[in-house]
Parts: C-alpha cells; structure tokens; sequence
C-alpha cells in the first residue's frame, strides 16, 4: 500500500456543489509524495509486460486482469471523494492507462465519455490519477467547465493514426474561455463527469506524462450488452440491489490485458 498524503480528506459540501455546476473537481490529495517511487514502479512493472507491438492505451480492463491495479483502484481516500459523489453503493466498470511518452505525438480529441458508453443513467465518475506530474508542458487533460451541463455535442469520427479515441468534438463547439488543464501532482486525482467535454494535446515536452483512469457508477445504471457484452461490475462500496450487471471476478494474481474490451474469465489462466 502506497503512502496516503496527510492531506487526504473527505469532500467539502461547497466541493459537491462545485462538481454538480463544473463537472470536475481537480487538485485532490490521495498519495504522498514519497509514493512517487512506487508509482513510478507500478507504472514500469505493469506496462513492461505489453510486447512491443501493443499500444497501452489501446488496452483497458486492467482492474480485472491485475491484482496490483485492482489495489490501487480499492485504496479508501479514493474511495471516499467517489462516495461522497455517488453515494454509498457504487460499482467499478472501468480501468485503464493513458500514456503520452515525451514527444510520442499522441492526442485525445476533444469529447465527452458518455458518447462511447451505451451506460443508463449516464452518472459515472471518473478519477483520473496521476503517476507523474502533470501540467501545459506535458499535456495535462483538459475540461470545458460547465460543459456536461449542454447536453451531447456533436461528435464524428477521427481515425487519425495518433487519435487515443477516434470519436471528436469539432473546435468551433468549445468555448476557449472555459477551458481548464487539469494539472495534477504525482499522486493527486482528478474527478469529471461523463457528460465533460474533455480531451488533451501532444506532450511536446522531456516528460512522461501518464494517468490511471478509474470509472465508477452507481449500481442502479446498466450497461446495453448488446453494444458492449464484455460489460462486467465489481462491487467497489455498499450493496449492489439492482443486479443490473454481470459481475466481474476480483483478480487473484497479475494477468495482462491485450485489447480493449475483455471479459475477466480470459484472465483467470494468467493469475
Ligand atoms: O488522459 C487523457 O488525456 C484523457 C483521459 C480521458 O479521456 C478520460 O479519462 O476519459
């Protein structure tokens, strides 16, 4: 278990009351800062296990394929500020890394995650956990504040080689002015809404920039397993009395994703 910052806390009413109206929070303390080590090694240990010809952030799922991931996703102050937003009885449904190594010329257009997610209602929260520093030199995420209140934006498709997602915003949708970079300390975390428009630019600098992403919802949404039948849950807090999901085995040991979408039991041999 990596070191908690003293500074880790619960939300503040007038912090929900922000995320309700920005759609984000950002800045919050989970690890101190002498975890920066280890979740350097994290990091290093994890993806050194992809052969060369897989690309990280075209692999997902890796709270259902890896032990230490799973761990990092169940750590309670992380916890806490996702209760605090979904209450008491909320779910995992996603895991996964976004890399931009230091000039590797990988973007994240802009968009807004419920438009890939066939998820009703759409509540989820994302966390997104810094491993490294995060600032404008290395392509900190960036959020249109207030956006996930506009209901969907229009979207079209982008296949551009070094397009993350390939689902795009056009420029001319996003108010400049409200545009916001996200930029986060080694072991801090931020919060959006899947309603957010979001998105973030090349990392032209010396730097590695990386964030674990945790997806969260409450139990009473349900996945359309006709557009994603790998769909799977793992209770994260309280009851789950909806039952809306199948459920996703808790990973016993370290197993690799290779895709996007996998179902859990095609990691049980590797644990
Ligand atoms: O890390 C990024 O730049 C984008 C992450 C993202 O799109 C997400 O967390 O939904």
């Amino acid at each position: 278990m990596f070191k908690i910052s003293t500074k880790a806390r619960r939300l503040t009413e007038e912090e929900k009351l922000k995320y309700k109206e920005d759609g984000y929070l950002t800045g919050l303390p989970v690890f101190d800062t002498q975890a920066k080590e280890d979740l350097n090694d994290l990091f290093v240990s994890l993806s050194s296990r992809l052969s060369n010809d897989i690309d990280i952030n075209q692999t997902n799922m890796w709270h259902k394929a890896s032990l230490k991931f799973y761990n990092l996703c169940r750590t309670p102050v992380i916890l806490d500020y996702v209760e605090d937003l979904l209450g008491p009885n909320f779910f995992q449904w996603g895991g996964q890394f976004f890399l931009k190594e230091p000039k590797d010329g990988s973007i994240v257009p802009w968009h807004q995650d419920a438009q890939y997610w066939p998820l009703s209602p759409s509540k989820s929260v994302t966390v997104w956990l810094a491993l490294y520093d995060a600032d404008e030199q290395n392509a900190a995420m960036k959020v249109v504040k207030g956006s996930h209140n506009e209901g969907m934006f229009k979207h079209h498709t982008n296949k551009a080689s070094n397009f993350v997602l390939d689902q795009e915003v056009s420029t001319e949708q996003i108010k400049q002015e409200d545009i916001v970079s996200l930029n986060l300390k080694a072991g801090e975390i931020s919060l959006h809404d899947d309603g957010l428009l979001h998105g973030s630019e090349a990392n032209n600098s010396n730097r590695r920039r990386c964030g674990v992403t945790m997806r969260f919802a409450p139990v009473n949404v349900k996945a359309d397993l006709s557009v994603w039948p790998h769909f799977e849950t793992q209770l994260a807090r309280g009851i789950d009395s909806f039952k809306n999901n199948p459920i996703a085995e808790i990973p016993r040991g370290e197993a690799t994703p290779v895709r996007k979408f996998q179902y859990s039991k095609e990691f049980v041999n590797d644990w």
